[in-house]
């Protein structure tokens, strides 16, 4: 039976040692609890580090045998591991560098080193249990390399990856020296997840600026693949948290709570120990507060509770160094003989503690530098069963994109931040409800099970979407029909565009000249008894007569408006203008103006503005507003406008490959028919010849046509093959 296959860097559970004994906890953690109802299934299964050096082998089984009674299935990680794989790239270089801070980063030969060897031992475990139908979901950053991995080896397999932290801006990941290997493996995913609109967008810019892949909104194609590339926030278990508040034990806890704080209001802050959190700014943000309002003396307390992380790190050794002395100076500064205005706890507490915590905290604050989502924002959330209480969320968490009725503070500006404690602090109830009770259901609809769903079925459409594809590559059983087809024939047609189709694109247009093989190639196909070939370009007519007129070859140039059977001469197609191109010719000309590298094509009925050799980015910048300028100038025109690969073309509406297509074959009867194009104007051959044509689309796969083709490289050999 099909399986699903969970993988992250931690196992979803707790072990803890005693007496050389090991006992095993399920970990309550989101991910855990929302991927439950998935690996506590039938044979499903969770792949992951359990957190611990076992190094008794007798132990080792021991535990071993235990996890597979819950579904976990170990990777055992050697000191060596875990201080180069994990406490070096995964939290000394990746870390940093996604979550912007860059200049902590370190790039070290050593630690990719063991960053590669740990995704391969993971992939060696995976590779033990996955069979062919099996799902496997990897999770986050430590193990980008592993889809691409697994690709390697089940190249059928469906794999999806989620990351749990940003992606940042192309121009932050460019700084990785190990840059495209992290992306090709991700691209080994079949649908890769993210929080945010944001962190899909800048993977799909790096993906595009650094490795020869097409992108089409959200859809990579790589290696002959789509990749779907998509945003889904993650969602908490609500229910969990909005129940926790009549658990006895939660009773107790918040009891104990209104006593100690009586009056006082409580300003809750729950953070891992990390620099991305923002915590030191929070605390400057209140000790400011106490400085500019000495009227919240006595009575405001901020409740700081850090988790216990890393810590063996020089930067969160030295970051929880200064919170310590940050905490100190302002308890020193401003605090009363029953009232202290931080209480501060650098440990970690039951779930009920927190929940206690959430229910009775007038205000949340929760300012990271950088998160890629915050789920303790959203736990507060689905803790305040009254609705009332106010949420103080920085702009830089994922968040803050679904909790809009958040107090949004920008966490670098400190006096924003205490304005905000002292809005939320005056917030009318009305309005503390009106806020809460939005974010309420933002939170209770999109919770941790919805996310789930959500993942798991958008990853079946993508593999569907995929065996779709697949099934219209030609292959080699399509090739050996195409060639029946052919050899049966008596009178046959076969249109060809040229760029993209027969030959690659370069740089300059007029290198993209034939080539012997090429030559060769069209003479043989020609030659053929009862077989026409048609050149079916967008290109002038003069080029294609210096490079093809000596030829047994029909050609259609400038996409139908010039004309040629083998035997005759170009002639035009009657009752054409080219009056409109001055006006046209100017806008292009102020486009071209603006940006260097780009330059006009002109042809008897059309103008093209070529983009090739332009910066990435502003190209497509500048082709869209050309294309908005265009759409609105020819709408009252008989006149159409096109976007190609890298340029934009404008012509007389009458002219159209697809109509030029059917007019050959008005002259005689053909049984064979096909047509090969990679470009949109292709798209109007391809709809315009009967069903029964053999229509082939080359480089991608979104196309009205039946089949399509990697490259040209492939339409040349299907071409040679033909007569075999
Ligand atoms: C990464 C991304 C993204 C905290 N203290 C205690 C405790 N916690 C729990 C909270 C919350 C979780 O830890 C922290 O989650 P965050 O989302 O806030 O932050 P990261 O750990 O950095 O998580 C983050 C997340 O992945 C999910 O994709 O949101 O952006 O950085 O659930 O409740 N739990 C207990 N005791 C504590 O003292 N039991």
């Amino acid at each position: 039976m099909r399986k699903t296959i969970i993988v992250s860097n931690r196992l979803p559970v707790k072990i803890t040692e005693k007496d050389g004994e090991f006992s095993l906890q399920a970990s309550e953690g989101g991910l855990a609890t929302g991927l439950g109802s998935i690996y506590r299934e039938g044979n499903n299964i969770w792949i992951g580090w359990p957190g611990q050096d076992i190094g008794d082998p007798k132990q080792q089984e021991k535990v071993m045998k235990q996890l597979k009674q819950m579904n976990l299935m170990p990777v055992y990680l050697t000191q060596e591991e875990i201080n180069n794989f994990y406490e070096g790239f995964s939290n000394e270089t990746l870390w940093p560098v996604f979550h912007y801070m860059a200049v902590y980063a370190h790039y070290e030969q050593t630690y990719w080193d063991a960053y590669e060897q740990v995704n391969r031992k993971f992939r060696d475990i995976i590779l033990q249990v996955a069979e062919p139908g099996d799902i496997i979901w990897i999770h986050d950053y430590q193990l980008l390399l592993l889809p691409g991995m697994i690709r390697a080896e089940m190249p059928e397999i469906s794999v999806g990856f989620f990351q749990h932290i940003p992606f940042p801006s192309y121009e932050l990941f460019r700084l990785i020296p190990w840059r495209t290997e992290i992306l090709e493996g991700m691209l080994g995913a079949d649908l890769m997840g993210f929080h945010t609109f944001d962190d899909t967008r800048h993977f799909l810019n790096a993906a595009s600026r650094l490795l020869p892949v097409t992108t089409t909104a959200n859809v990579v194609s790589y290696n002959d693949r789509a990749i779907v590339v998509e945003t889904f926030p993650m969602g908490i278990d609500y229910n969990k948290y909005a129940s926790l508040g009549s658990d006895p034990e939660v009773l107790e806890q918040l009891q104990n709570l209104k006593e100690n704080f009586q009056q006082d209001r409580l300003i809750l802050s729950i953070d891992r120990l990390d620099y991305s959190k923002g915590i030191l700014q929070r605390l400057q943000a209140f000790e400011l507060l106490l400085q500019m309002h000495p009227e919240y003396i006595g009575k405001v307390v901020l409740y700081m509770i850090v988790v216990p992380s890393r810590d063996t790190v020089p930067q969160y050794k030295e970051l929880r160094d200064e919170i310590d002395k940050q905490v100190g100076n302002i308890n020193a500064r401003f605090r009363t003989l029953s009232w202290h205005p931080v209480q501060y706890f650098y440990r970690s507490f039951p779930v009920e503690v927190l929940s206690a915590l959430y229910n009775y905290a007038d205000i949340c604050l929760v300012t990271p530098m950088r998160d890629g989502m915050n789920l303790v924002s959203k736990e507060y959330v689905a803790s305040r069963n009254n609705n009332d209480g106010v949420l103080i969320l920085s702009e830089m968490a994922g968040a803050s994109k679904e909790l809009i009725d958040a107090i949004i503070v920008n966490p670098n500006n400190i006096g924003a931040i205490t304005r905000a404690i002292v809005d939320a602090l005056n917030m009318p109830l009305e309005e503390q409800e009106r806020r809460m009770k939005q974010m309420r259901q933002v939170v209770s609809k999109f919770n941790i099970n919805h996310w789930v769903k959500l993942f798991m079925t958008r990853l079946d459409e993508v593999n569907i979407m995929q065996q779709n594809m697949l099934a219209r590559r030609v292959n080699q059983e399509t090739a050996v029909l195409i060639r029946q087809q052919y050899k049966q024939s008596k009178r046959r047609i076969i249109f060809l565009d040229y760029d993209g189709t027969l030959v690659g694109f370069q740089p300059d247009i007029d290198q993209a000249a034939p080539d012997a093989d090429l030559y060769h190639l069209l003479r043989e196909l020609a030659a053929v008894p009862g077989s026409d070939v048609v050149m079916i370009s967008g290109r002038k007519h003069e080029t294609l007569g210096e490079w093809f007129g000596h030829l047994p070859l029909d050609l259609i140039a400038e996409h139908g408006a010039w004309q040629k059977t083998k035997e005759g001469e170009w002639y035009q197609l009657p009752g054409l203008t080219d009056k409109w191109k001055e006006e046209i010719i100017m806008m292009m000309e102020q486009c071209t103006d603006r940006t260097p590298g780009s330059f006009i094509e002109e042809k008897s009925y059309s103008l093209a503005w070529h983009y090739r050799k332009v910066e990435s980015g502003l190209g497509e910048l500048r082709a869209n507003e050309l294309m908005n300028t265009l759409r609105y100038y020819t709408v009252e025109k008989a006149l159409q406008v096109l976007p190609g690969d890298k340029v934009i073309e404008v012509k007389n509406i009458e002219i159209n490959k697809g109509k030029a297509a059917l007019s050959w074959l008005h002259h005689k009867k053909y049984d064979f028919i096909m047509a090969m194009g990679d470009d949109v104007t292709d798209e109007d051959i391809f709809k315009a010849l009967p069903a029964k044509a053999i229509t082939i689309k080359v480089g991608s796969q979104v196309s009205a046509a039946r089949y399509y083709l990697r490259s040209h490289h492939e339409v040349r050999h299907l071409l040679r093959t033909l007569k075999k």
